[in-house]
Parts: C-alpha cells; sequence; structure tokens
C-alpha cells in the first residue's frame, strides 16, 4: 500500500461534502464471506451460477437452490463485521451528505453501524414469495454443511406459492428505486470510493462510471486490477480491512 495515496485519498475524503461509498463482496473477504470471482477462493469457481443464481435454476430446482442461499444465510450469521466495514460507517459519521450503495447481500455494513445502506442486488434476509412477493421471515439459524443441502422453500402464507431468496438473479432487475437513488448520488457526489468490487455486473457497475463521467474523484481500493483502474484517480492496492483504517486515520 502506497503511503502517498492514502494521505491523498484522506485529503479528498476530508475535503468532499457528498460521498458515494460502492462496495462488492471484496468489501466482506475479511469477514470470512467468500467473494465470487476470485480464484480458488471464489463461489463460482466451486458453483455454476446458472444453475444457482437466476430465475430459471430456482424454477427447476427449488430445493436446491433454496438449500444453498440457506447455507449462505447461516454463514453470514456467524460472520462478523471487519475493520473496513467499521472504516466505512466512520466515513459516513464524518461526511455532510454520505451514501453506502453495496452490490453485497449480507448484512455486515448494517451490523458496522451503516444506517441505511442501499442494497442493489438485494439481501439473504429478505426473503419474498415468489408469486406474490409477500414478504417470509428469514429462515431459522442452524449449522449448514458447506455448499447446503437440499432443502424445500416454505410456503407463502398468503398464497401458498414457494418463498426465494430476496437477492436479484441474472436477468432480473435491479429495485428500481435502489437503482435510481444510486445512479443520482452517483452523479451528483464529490468523491466515488469503490471498495472489492471486480466491477463486472451491470448495471451496478456503472455507478462509479456515472460518478467518474461527473467529475468525481474515483478512489479505488482493491488488492488487484479491475476494469475500473484507468477510471480512478487513485487506485489503494491492498485489502479493505488493511486500507481502509489506514484512510480514515
Ligand atoms: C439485468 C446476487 C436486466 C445473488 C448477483 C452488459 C454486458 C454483458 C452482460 C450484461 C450487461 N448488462 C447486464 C448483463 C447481464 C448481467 C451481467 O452483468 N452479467 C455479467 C457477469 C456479464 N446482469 C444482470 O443479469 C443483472 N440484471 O441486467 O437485468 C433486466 C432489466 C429489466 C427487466 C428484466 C431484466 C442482474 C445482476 C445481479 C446478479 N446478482 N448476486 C447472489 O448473491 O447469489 S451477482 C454477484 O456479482 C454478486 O452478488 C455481486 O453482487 C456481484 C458483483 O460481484 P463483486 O461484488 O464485484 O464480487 P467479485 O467476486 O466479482 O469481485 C470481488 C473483488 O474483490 C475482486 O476484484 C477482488 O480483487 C476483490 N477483493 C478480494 N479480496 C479483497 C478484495 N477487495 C478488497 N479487500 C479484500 N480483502
Ligand atoms: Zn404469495
Amino acid at each position: 500500500m502506497e503511503h502517498g495515496a492514502v494521505e491523498a485519498a484522506a485529503a479528498l475524503l476530508a475535503r468532499a461534502r457528498r460521498v458515494v461509498v460502492f462496495t462488492g463482496a471484496g468489501m466482506s473477504a475479511e469477514s470470512g464471506v467468500p467473494t465470487f470471482r476470485d480464484a480458488l477462493t471464489g463461489l463460482w469457481h466451486r458453483y455454476d451460477p446458472q444453475s444457482l443464481a437466476t430465475p430459471q435454476a430456482f424454477a427447476a430446482d427449488p430445493d436446491l437452490v433454496w438449500g444453498w442461499y440457506e447455507w449462505r444465510r447461516s454463514a453470514v450469521r456467524r460472520a462478523r463485521p471487519n475493520a473496513g466495514h467499521l472504516a466505512v460507517a466512520a466515513i459516513e459519521a464524518h461526511v455532510p451528505q454520505p451514501l453506502v450503495v453495496t452490490q453485497n447481500v449480507d448484512d455486515l455494513h448494517e451490523r458496522a453501524g451503516s444506517p441505511d445502506p442501499v442494497h442493489l442486488h438485494g439481501s439473504l434476509f429478505a426473503p419474498r414469495c415468489c408469486a406474490c412477493a409477500h414478504p417470509a421471515p428469514a429462515g431459522a439459524d442452524a449449522d449448514e454443511p458447506a455448499g447446503g443441502r437440499r432443502l424445500p422453500p416454505p410456503r407463502c402464507v398468503r398464497c401458498c406459492a414457494p418463498v426465494r431468496p430476496g437477492v436479484v438473479w441474472f436477468g432480473e432487475a435491479l429495485p428500481q428505486a435502489a437503482l435510481d437513488t444510486a445512479a443520482t448520488a452517483a452523479a451528483d457526489c464529490d468523491v466515488l470510493l469503490t471498495v472489492g468490487t471486480s466491477a463486472l455486473v451491470y448495471p451496478a457497475a456503472e455507478i462509479p462510471r456515472t460518478a467518474a463521467r461527473a467529475g468525481a474523484a474515483v478512489v479505488q481500493v482493491n488488492p488487484g486490477p479491475t476494469p475500473l483502474d484507468p477510471v480512478a484517480t487513485l487506485n489503494l492496492r491492498g485489502p479493505a480491512a488493511e486500507v481502509l483504517p489506514a484512510v480514515v486515520g
């Protein structure tokens, strides 16, 4: 991690009025929540997204999909926010108009003290009916085996259709209000801080690009290169739980 870049990022944040913090799976990696695309440890290296994270997969095999998401939910329940999540909450507390926009379906920003992060890809803790969208309670906590086990989804109390995970699958529209809030804030911010995302999944990956086009400074925290490298004003190469506390000071 380069000292000068950390100081430059701290100076940008100290001067900023409106800051968007845009996060991906790398934000929670040091809490023990696996990312999607990292070599060896990423979920999509062990599991096939087409057969787990699409509406077609749920229709074809609801027990497989529900069991896999219950495993991920129970793993997140056992995880704790890391120093990076706490640093994001500290940034929010010091900036006049902050907004946290996350692609993550965990609740670690909330548990670190971020009051109302925008969840672009939904949440593991907001299951709903697949037919009428009536909210369903998140399941009881259990120690699921790695990868989960086949588990029939509960039934909707209103219409009896299967309950589905409250996440946005591939091929599904993002929640419009969340996307509008994020896009508007990105078009109107002084600094966009992007943390731990490969910036490959659209339309979420447009958010930092929108900020850059509108003239904001884009500060990126990631141990590796991403397509945002040329867009970023500052690239802080390193893990979120080390870099962000250094920036916050
Ligand atoms: C839609 C939720 C239309 C569920 C997820 C344009 C071109 C090509 C394709 C498309 C396109 N536009 C849209 C598409 C299709 C598709 C898409 O983008 N495909 C890509 C992959 C090509 N998009 C969609 O289908 C979207 N919907 O377009 O709808 C529509 C419109 C109207 C009506 C109907 C339909 C919906 C996409 C939502 C997918 N949902 N997840 C679940 O969790 O199971 S995707 C998944 O990727 C994750 O959930 C995550 O949210 C998202 C982004 O991933 P990242 O968070 O970035 O994670 P990743 O592993 O990739 O990267 C981790 C990074 O962290 C790495 O860079 C690594 O270096 C770094 N890192 C590692 N350790 C650390 C670290 N950083 C910091 N510290 C560390 N310690
Ligand atoms: Zn229903």
